[in-house]
């Protein structure tokens, strides 16, 4: 870790390497292969997926945001005065907007992001629209453990606010882990305001991960092109595809990149052997039931309080508070 104290007193603490070559030798070597989602992300994978998140297909930010809007005022009476309001992985920020919007006296909002540039030009505009405000923005990997900055003002309470169901891209079990780090890293009377995607016609979930537009085709392949650019890989980019399947049992959409051809790919020194057909995972994106969702946070140490959902209760945001 790289604890910086940088332009707009960001507090650098993004992880000095980020092992891209190890994870994709480790998972293009398991059975079946893998590679890891987080790796989506470079600049050209974050623009697709802001495209990603305006088509019609996906459902997704639309319904959240939509939530948001209706409940905002209900939510920040359920979060109450002068918090400290931690937001992982918000993002360009449009959704905490409408949250701070209505937040009564909020006393220090603390941004955590591993994109720095994005951090910064979302700080700057967050400090233009809410200049009372104090804002301690973090560049770090949320996954990994965090250090939040000092001083802050003093607040009722921390609540964590992780939208857009990213929860999604992680096991059941990894997503207790991580939520029962969530719950020691707001505290006793913390809470956490979280948006989760919910279980739902599978017809519509699979037509939210292969759009028409082949806008998520580009996001997943780009992975690929990624390995090609950063680690000298060379995958042919004509014999992959992509495709999304929904898996009932496990309740989760799996994302592939799919071999057109026998072939073979190099990564320096390493050489993968690929048949027709055969599949490389690239991302899970599990899909709860408002029940199944609240035991697991349960198990974590946090209580539900409440749900808001659409009226098709495609997505919901709850709010739950850390167990006494
Ligand atoms: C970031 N995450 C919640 C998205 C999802 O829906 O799992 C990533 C994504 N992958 C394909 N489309 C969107």
């Amino acid at each position: 870790m790289n604890h910086q104290a940088g332009s707009a007193g960001l507090l650098d603490a993004s992880p000095a390497t980020l092992s891209f070559f190890e994870e994709t030798i480790a998972g293009l070597s398991k059975s079946p292969r893998q590679l890891p989602c987080k790796f989506f992300y470079d600049e050209r994978g974050a623009k697709l997926f802001q495209q990603i998140c305006e088509l019609p297909e996906y459902y997704i930010t639309r319904t959240e945001l939509q939530i948001l809007r209706q409940h905002s005022a209900a939510m920040a009476a359920a979060l109450g005065p002068r918090i400290e309001l931690i937001g992982l992985g918000t993002g360009a920020g449009t959704k905490t907007r409408i949250l701070l919007e209505e937040l009564s006296e909020p006393a220090v909002y603390i941004p955590i992001d591993i994109s720095k540039e994005q951090l910064e030009r979302s700080t700057a505009r967050f400090r233009e629209v809410f200049p009372r405000l104090q804002i301690l923005p973090v560049c770090a990997d949320y996954l990994e453990r965090l250090d939040l900055p000092l001083p802050r003002r003093p607040s009722s309470r921390s609540v964590v606010y992780f939208p857009g169901s990213t929860i999604g891209n992680f096991e059941p079990d990894t997503a207790t882990e991580f939520l029962r780090r969530l719950a020691e890293l707001c505290g006793d009377g913390g809470g956490l305001l979280i948006g989760v995607d919910l279980h739902k016609d599978r017809r519509v979930i699979e037509a939210a991960y292969n759009d028409n537009r082949g806008v998520t085709a580009a996001f997943n392949l780009n992975l690929l092109a990624r390995a090609n650019g950063e680690l000298g890989a060379d995958f042919d980019l004509e014999h992959w595809h992509h495709r999304a399947i929904y898996d009932p049992i496990k309740g989760r959409i799996e994302m592939y990149v799919i071999s057109g051809a026998n072939q073979t790919v190099r990564i320096r020194d390493r050489q993968f052997d690929f048949v027709a057909g055969e599949r490389i995972l690239t991302e899970y994106s599990y899909k709860h039931t408002p029940e199944g969702f609240a035991a697991l946070a349960r198990k974590a140490g946090f209580q539900f309080e409440t749900i808001w959902s659409d009226p098709a209760r495609w997505f919901g945001v709850f709010y739950f508070t850390v167990a006494s």
